[in-house]
């Protein structure tokens, strides 16, 4: 790589990083074989949650308080934005079985 193409290269990633909030974090939770994996996270207001779904059917995240219903479609991720603090239990609309809780942190 040219000095000039890796200065920009280096330009780039510095200004994608400074775009997002320092403290903000992609947090995973994998489901697989019917559970939710960390069962349980800690997370503040503005991390993304990516809910990456390793089974063959499809599951959701769903907030008991129904602050938010993520669809996760078999062996895909997707991403959700915490916008509001609490304590939320959430269970995948499918597999009312499958059951995981985030601890949301204020700003
Ligand atoms: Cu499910």
């Amino acid at each position: 790589m040219s000095p000039g193409r890796c200065l920009l290269v280096l330009a780039t990633m510095v200004s994608a990083m400074t775009a997002v909030p320092a403290h903000a974090e992609t947090i995973q939770i994998t489901m697989d074989r019917l559970a939710f994996s960390p069962k349980e996270v800690n997370a503040s207001v503005g991390d993304t949650i990516e809910w990456i779904n390793n089974d063959f059917l499809a599951h959701t995240g769903t907030a008991r308080n129904g602050d938010w219903d993520v669809a996760v479609p078999a062996e895909k991720t997707v991403t959700l934005v915490l916008k509001k603090p609490g304590t939320i239990e959430y269970y995948c609309r499918y597999h009312p079985n499958m059951t995981g809780r985030i601890v949301v942190a204020p700003k």
